[in-house]
């Protein structure tokens, strides 16, 4: 499983997170938190970024005194035996946080049209043993972001956000036969999916959305609009990893999650 790992700098620490941090970090240190994304040409479409609010998280030196990334303590180690870090097998960590501890945190997401930035939100669905354990949303074509940002905003309070914060325009990146240029929403509105805990509904939703996105879809935003999806994909990531915004991440063989979970 090849993932682009994509770097999304902080901007600004929630204040829970900036005292666990703020002495770690030297001046003119940057932090990025990693998500792994398969759809590396939806990225035009993040609104926000998922980190699952129970899971442990590290913050690792990457670069000395320059640049630190905010991933799962699993993927940190994986990394360091992928030549990520300076040191061979060494992946120096400096702080430890929970997910709970970070949501509110804005942050820049390279390609991403809310150049304000977005912010990191809680999605209880994220694995701590899959990919950074840090998710890119992209609700116009994942079904499960989807879900979860519509949950999000109607209980901001229970979750302690702010409701804006989940309500970012969902833009249409990918025109499809089937479902049209908001695949994500179609399919959570046609099969009725209500919440973000339908698994089962929502895994069904993903392997058509994904089907469907990857053989007949069409790119309608962005520098490759126009071409199919299937060649639009190397070509995005291909500019991500040239620009430095991105880098390649693979999950080791036999450590895998199956799509369908
Ligand atoms: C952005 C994106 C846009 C994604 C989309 C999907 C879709 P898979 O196929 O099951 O291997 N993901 C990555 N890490 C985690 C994690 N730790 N826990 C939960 N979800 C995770 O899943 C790969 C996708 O699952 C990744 O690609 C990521 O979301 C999410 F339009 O990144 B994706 C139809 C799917 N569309």
């Amino acid at each position: 499983q090849e993932y682009t790992a994509m770097k999304l700098k902080v901007l600004e620490w929630p204040e829970e997170a900036r005292k666990k941090v703020a002495d770690k970090i030297p001046e003119g240190g940057n932090v990025y938190f990693v998500p792994a994304t398969l759809r590396p040409e939806t990225m035009y479409g993040q609104n926000c970024c998922f980190v699952g609010p129970g899971i442990t998280y590290g913050i690792y030196e990457i670069a000395k005194g320059k640049e630190y990334y905010f991933i799962s303590d699993r993927a940190a180690r994986n990394m360091a035996f992928q030549s990520l870090f300076p040191t061979w097998g060494i992946f120096p960590k400096i702080a430890q946080l929970r997910g709970s501890d970070v949501i509110g945190t804005l942050v820049h997401a390279p390609l991403s049209i809310h150049k304000d930035g977005i912010r990191i939100l809680p999605m209880e669905s994220v694995k701590a043993s899959k990919g950074t354990g840090v998710v890119a949303c992209v609700p116009s074509d994942s079904p499960d972001d989807y879900a979860t940002v519509l949950d999000l905003a109607k209980k901001a309070d229970y979750y302690k956000i702010k409701r804006e914060w989940a309500e970012l325009d969902i833009l249409p990146i990918i025109e499809t036969p089937s479902y049209g240029n908001l695949t994500a929403k179609y399919l959570v509105e046609s099969m009725k999916i209500n919440s973000p805990k339908d698994a089962k509904q929502l895994a069904e939703a993903k392997d058509l959305a994904y089907k469907e996105g990857f053989y007949k879809g069409k790119m309608i935003y962005g520098d490759f609009s126009g071409k199919s999806v299937e060649e639009a994909k190397p070509l995005v990531r291909q500019q991500l990893l040239d620009s430095g915004d991105a880098f390649a991440y693979a999950e080791p063989d036999g450590l895998v999650m199956s799509r369908s979970g």
